[in-house]
């Protein structure tokens, strides 16, 4: 049995339960529930605020977990990250307000900075040899500076849109953050077979979810060209149709790249062409 902290409620849960759920690891997204198991893998799972998992798992209490980079960077847990995970995107930026000119780091020389990142922010200031006060709020940084509580802000940017609302503006970006899957230092022998087993199953998650299935009809005569636009995972098949002088082509291509795929198979004369999901890539 292996034991997986994940976020109980908030922006990671879902896509956390639905990661395992593709990894066919069906767990309880009941929000309210402290710990459950996983019907059809010797899994256990523990809900947590996010801000507890990396100790959670440090400590080996949990033996793996879901959670932010910003959250293991902050604690500064001693855990291994296994995995990035492809979800929950996000920076940790220093803004200021909009209409202040921004001069680079010494900006904040003497200037008080709001944050729920103190550690990270500290970092940050003693590496740039600037000298600033930083205050710890948990919540709502966003409204510091117009409330008289900062000079600036140090907070989780996604789209930007909280800083516009607030007239803020981004000036440094400090710290890059995914959802990643972390290790406790010491599993057993037998743990670590069960997080192999898992990890072969999310990396075949992350690859079919990156790519499409695609098939069209094309002339005989252009396979030569299509074969240079699509490279498969070994060779794209192709099968003759029963109209003369056509056939069937079949591949897999990036989804970041199908559009552009598209647009050069429909110029040498691909019809009919059909994309569908791909739901596992088995290496
Ligand atoms: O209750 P619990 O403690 O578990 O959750 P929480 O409220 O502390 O965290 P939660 O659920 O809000 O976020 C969990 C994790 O999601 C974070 O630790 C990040 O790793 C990641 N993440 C990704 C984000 C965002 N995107 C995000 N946009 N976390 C927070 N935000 C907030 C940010 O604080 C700011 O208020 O969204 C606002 C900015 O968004 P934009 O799009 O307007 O820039
Ligand atoms: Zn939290």
């Amino acid at each position: 049995m292996i034991r997986i902290a994940i976020q109980s409620k908030g922006r990671l849960n879902e896509d956390s339960c639905a990661l395992l759920k593709d990894a066919g690891i069906t767990v309880d997204e009941v929000k309210r529930k402290f710990l459950g198991k996983a019907a059809d893998f010797p899994l256990e799972t523990l809900y947590l605020r996010d801000d507890d998992i990396p100790e959670v798992v440090a400590d080996g209490s949990s033996d793996i977990g879901i959670v932010g980079l910003n959250e293991v960077g902050e604690t500064g847990a001693d855990v291994t990250i296994v995995r990035k995970l492809g979800f929950g995107r996000c920076r940790i930026s220093l803004a200021i307000p909009k209409n202040e000119e921004y001069t680079g780091p010494q900006w904040f020389e003497g200037k008080s900075i709001a944050t729920s990142y103190p550690k990270i922010l500290g970092d940050y200031l003693a590496k740039n040899k600037v000298n600033a006060t930083v205050r710890v709020i948990k919540g709502s940084v966003e409204i510091a500076p117009a409330a008289g509580i900062a000079d600036a802000i140090f907070d989780i940017v996604s789209s930007g849109g909280t800083l516009v609302s607030n007239g803020l503006k981004e000036v440094e970006r400090v710290f890059e953050s995914e959802a990643v899957l972390i290790a406790n230092k010491n599993i057993t022998p037998e743990k670590q077979e069960l997080l192999d087993n898992i990890l072969f199953r999310f990396d075949s998650v992350s690859e079919s979810r990156d790519m499409k299935y695609i098939l069209m009809n094309l002339p005989s005569d252009k396979v030569g060209e299509a074969l240079s636009i699509l490279p498969a995972m070994r060779s794209p098949t192709v099968m003759p149709l029963a109209a003369e002088g056509w056939c069937s082509l079949h591949s897999v291509v990036k989804a970041e790249d199908l559009w552009d795929k598209i647009m050069q198979l429909k110029k040498i004369g691909a019809e009919g062409i059909l994309v569908l999901n791909v739901d596992k890539v088995i290496a």
